[in-house]
């Protein structure tokens, strides 16, 4: 028999044992230490365990059960489920592993497909009467020949044997093959009708086995069986198989909630436990009231669905012991994060397969492997993956490719690690607590209904569930009451966690470009119903002031240098360097106004400011700071100017998991969770005492070299409707490649010490980094109301020697053209603040001073005024955004004069960069002056502003005064 079993489906020690034959090995190994105890109490050796299993078999056969026949077992974790669990491998009969939560339509659903001879039962599920549904099963299904039921109550159901007297001589021993079918696991539903998937003895041998030593359970484990063994995680992986191969103890429970799981922890001595999201989300609130001895547990593995970074961490830091990620499938492959891979790792990824035998392939639509760090679609092919469902052949042409591989439906992404993130799904399935739920399947069963026209199934993101089902419905006729809805489906016999936790009527569908419903956008809709009345506690950051060495701004460099975020920016701000870094939440303005959350929530308000207020109004955190960045276009949208260039979003802000600000000798940081607090004090340590980063080639350009004649062409043309009172005033820019890659810390660092900005950013998203030393705020807004805006125009160079800079100040102070073009810009800052400031607060506090930036020298004045009744921070940047230093007057024409000349997207260029806070302060700042990079393309950009009579010749050499500014200080990216 040997011969049979495959090499891949060995563990590291290179045993493989048919499951059938597993039990007796353990039991002739591990003899009288507890296999297995309940929450009762009640405990069983590894003997008394397989002595019961083995009668039971006995008493089966009698019974008539016989190898290869089918048998369903739907029974909660209790020790009568290991015993018929096992009972049933060493008979040879297949165990169709049904669910405890599943109702009449499932239960009769497999049945059809799977023909089980034999129905294992608990007496009751809860309130449910399972005897009544058996009673029913077995009406309908003449396969069942026998209905055996775990509990007292068996003679309730004529026909029905108790669990408790099944007994009988050794049944045949009998011969079984590594691919033989073992068990048959359920798979969650994409479609309408339910799936099986036939795992074998070889291939789940080596499930349970080498994730147990891949988790490193031995005989010391005890494992807390707490999600349905009925499920593969709980059962192999490791799970309870995992355990016992160890001869370690499985307790198993019936209730998952804290009071009582935590308790059994404590009892039994529990060290590994696996979890859902949602169940681990329970029980880490739990841990406020619930104070169980949990010293015990060594690893909690979170799984069967997407676990939030911040929950992970606060996972870690309430239970007190290590995590583990598992991305796992019944149809076979597990994924993993190693017991030493990095926090970073466990926190943020999936993990990786268990076998260096799994094929995995990541494509797009057409099948085509994406590039690594690209998102696509999951393709498994292994040693324990099934090539194929039970009788299902036409599932089956859609599920695997030709060559073998299962389509997971699950969208992924490799990291460098090699570690897998879940993005998302393609497939139509729900995942509601770890529970997966066809959303095909519900639309079925609402569409019977009477008084139903048509049903659309989606998952809305819910606190508590991960996902909630949320059912649209078009009514025949009368309304729809959605609680007679619910009953009606359950009368029905459809499982209750399939029921629909949110009903909503519709009369239109939503539509997408290609005429299909709109599923996105339901999702969107079940949300803004909702919202309000599912909102959670507001988390408050954790922080710590700390005393510093590093001169701020030298530690504001080695922080950015050092720390790893896919999203952070850097705000310098009346000497303090703030640094958000990841996002916990972001709120993203599209094209059309519309203000979205990262959460799925929604707002299209009559104003855009007043979207972004009420999105920010039930942010789920305290006292927050939200960093962001609008583009330039975000203009285009504000007044209604046509948008080709821009495909959104226009206006971008994070909340961010952590942060830092920086003053003159301490710092203070907050994060949002407390291990996260603490990964920053590390991070803070170490760039405090490490050394500044060294810096790589420095890079001349000649912001000369090209462009000049096309540029000279624009001024002149628009110069044109200026003169013929088209608008008074336009800037229109030009923009420089660069064309070796930027140390974007480095050249940041270097240009802000030959500036003196207003403000000055640093930032990235993604792939796109940016960086500048702002001339000029937009707008700020304290905490009290006070606004102020800071125009700027009229320009001239500052050259470093002294006589010139001041014979080109005179120059500038009298120059009519320059105190003309300064003057209608104050006048029309003037006017916007009226518009959001109590009238009689609004003065222009500082006419015409000229300031000093970098290169250039400016006329600057400053109008200041306080908030008029109803008016925001957010009003007052609607009002004055985008800065007419950019733009031009009056706006609008001069916006579409930019977007007619330059024909294409400006983006952060003439934008700006903000930071706002829970108190409702705003400070936002002239994007100018800056570097920005996108993928493999870095460039600068720089506009002079053009007036009537403005000459070519002199406006580009105003804007390559400009790029002076940042040009010089650039360098390259070291290899
Ligand atoms: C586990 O198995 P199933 O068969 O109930 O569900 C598989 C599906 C995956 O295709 C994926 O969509 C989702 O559940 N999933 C996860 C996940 N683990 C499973 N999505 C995001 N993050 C995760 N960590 O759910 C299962 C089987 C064995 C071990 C663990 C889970």
């Amino acid at each position: 028999m040997a011969s049979d079993i495959c090499v891949t489906h060995m563990n590291k020690h290179g045993e493989s044992i048919p499951l059938a034959q597993c039990l007796t090995h353990w039991a002739r190994e591990y003899d009288a230490r507890v296999a297995l105890v309940n929450e009762s109490g009640e405990r069983l050796s590894y003997s008394e365990l397989q002595a019961w299993a083995e009668r039971l078999a006995g008493g089966l056969y009698a019974a008539g059960l016989r190898s290869g026949d089918h048998a369903m077992t739907q029974m909660p974790n209790t020790i009568g489920f290991f015993v018929v669990f096992f009972a049933l491998l060493r008979l040879g009969a297949i165990p169709v592993m049904a669910m405890p939560n599943q109702r009449e339509q499932d239960i009769n659903a497999l049945m059809e497909l799977a023909r089980p001879a034999a129905y294992f039962i608990a007496d009751h599920i809860g309130e449910y009467d399972c005897l009544a549904l058996a009673a029913r099963m077995k009406e309908r299904h003449d396969c069942l020949r026998l209905v055996v039921v775990d509990g007292t109550t068996a003679d309730d159901l004529p026909g029905a044997l108790s669990l408790e007297q099944i007994k009988g001589a050794p049944c045949p021993q009998v011969e079984i093959h590594a691919g033989d079918t073992a068990l048959l696991l359920l798979s969650g539903g994409t479609t309408g009708t339910p799936k099986m998937i036939a795992r074998t003895h070889g291939d789940y041998f080596y499930n349970f086995t080498a994730s147990a030593d891949l988790c490193g359970f031995s005989g010391d484990t005890v494992y807390l069986a707490v999600l349905p063994a009925a499920h593969n995680f709980a059962l192999a992986c490791p799970g309870a198989l995992g355990t016992f191969r160890c001869g370690g103890t499985v307790v198993a429970t019936t209730s998952a909630s804290c009071d009582e799981a935590m308790p059994l922890i404590e009892r039994e001595g529990v060290t590994h436990v696996a979890l859902v999201p949602p169940l681990a989300k329970l029980w880490v609130e739990g841990r406020e009231w619930e104070n169980s001895d949990l010293s015990s547990l060594k690893l909690v593995q979170v799984g069967g669905a997407r676990l939030e970074a911040g929950l992970a961490m606060q996972l870690i830091d309430t239970l007190g012991c290590q995590l583990q990620q598992v991305f796992g499938m019944a149809e076979g492959l597990l994924c993993y994060t190693r017991l030493d891979d990095p926090l970073e790792a466990v926190i943020h990824t999936q993990g990786r397969p268990l076998s260096p035998e799994d094929e995995i392939r990541i494509v797009d639509d057409e099948d085509k492997e994406v590039e690594d760090g690209q998102v696509g679609q999951l393709l498994a092919r292994g040693p324990y993956t099934i090539r194929g469902y039970y009788r299902a052949p036409v599932q089956n042409a859609s599920s695997f490719t030709s060559d073998g591989f299962y389509r997971s439906g699950d969208l992924v992404r490799r990291e460098a690690s090699g570690n897998l993130t879940v993005e998302g799904r393609i497939k139509e399935q729900i995942n509601r607590s770890g529970e997966k739920i066809s959303a095909a399947e519900v639309e079925v069963a609402l569409s019977a209904l009477h008084g139903v026209h048509a049903a659309v199934v989606v998952g809305a993101p819910d606190n508590l569930l991960g996902e909630r089902i949320c059912a649209f419905i078009k009514p025949g006729g009368q309304a729809i009451d959605p609680s007679k809805i619910k009953s009606a489906l359950r009368e029905h016999g459809l499982s209750d966690y399939k029921v629909p936790d949110q009903i909503e009527t519709i009369t239109e569908w939503p539509l997408t470009a290609a005429r299909k419903i709109d599923k996105r956008r339901l999702v969107s809709i079940a949300v803004q119903r909702t919202s309000g009345s599912l909102a959670a506690k507001p988390l408050p950051y954790q922080q710590v002031l700390l005393p510093i060495r590093s001169a701020p701004f030298d530690l504001a460099v080695k922080l950015a240098h050092r720390i790893e975020a896919d999203n952070y920016v850097l705000y310098e701000h009346q000497g303090e360097w703030a640094l958000g870094l990841d996002c916990a939440m972001e709120i993203a303005v599209d094209t059309d106004g519309t203000v979205r959350r990262s959460d799925g929530k929604f707002w299209q308000a009559t104003s855009t400011s007043e979207g972004i207020e009420q999105a920010l109004a039930d942010l789920p955190f305290e006292d927050w700071r939200a960093y962001g960045r609008a583009d330039f276009e975000f203009a285009y949208l504000m007044y209604g100017v046509e948008n080709a260039v821009h495909p959104g979003p226009l206006l971008k802000i994070m909340i961010p998991r952590r942060e830092i600000r920086i003053r003159e000798n301490s710092v203070q940081l907050r994060a949002l969770s407390a291990g996260d607090l603490a990964r920053l004090k590390n991070a803070l340590d170490e760039a405090d005492a490490g050394q500044l980063p060294e810096q790589g080639a420095s890079i001349r350009i000649d912001v000369r070299s090209a462009g000049r004649e096309h540029y000279q062409q624009l001024v002149a043309s628009a110069v044109a409707q200026m003169q013929a009172r088209l608008y008074q005033k336009v800037i229109l820019s030009h923009a420089v490649d660069i064309p070796v890659a930027l140390d974007m810390v480095a050249s940041y660092r270097a240009g802000r010490q030959s500036n003196t900005p207003a403000r000055s950013f640093l930032l990235k998203d993604g792939e796109f980094q940016a960086y500048g030393f702002s001339p000029e705020i937009v707008v700020t807004v304290d905490a009290k109301g006070n606004v102020t805006t800071q125009p700027l125009a009229g320009t001239r160079s500052l050259t470093g020697n002294r006589d010139i800079d001041q014979q080109l100040r005179r120059e500038l102070e009298s120059d009519v053209k320059e105190i003309a073009e300064h003057a209608v810009s104050v006048k029309l800052a003037f006017q916007e603040m009226s518009a959001v400031c109590r009238e009689e607060s609004v003065c222009v506090d500082e006419f015409m001073n000229v300031l000093e930036r970098g290169s250039v020298q400016h006329l600057a004045s400053h109008v200041t005024g306080v908030l008029a009744a109803g008016a925001s921070a957010w009003t007052a940047f609607e009002n004055l955004f985008p800065a007419v230093t950019a733009s031009g007057i009056p706006k609008k024409e001069a916006l579409e004069s930019i977007n007619r000349h330059e024909g294409r997207k400006r983006g952060l260029y003439s934008g700006c960069v903000l930071i706002a806070d829970s108190d409702g302060a705003l400070d936002a700042t002239l994007v100018l002056r800056s570097a920005y990079r996108n993928g493999d393309h870095y460039w600068l950009q720089a506009g002079a502003g053009l007036v009537p009579h403005s000459t070519p010749q002199r406006e580009w050499e105003e804007t390559c005064e400009k790029l002076t500014s940042v040009g010089p200080y650039l360098y390259a990216l070291k290899e």
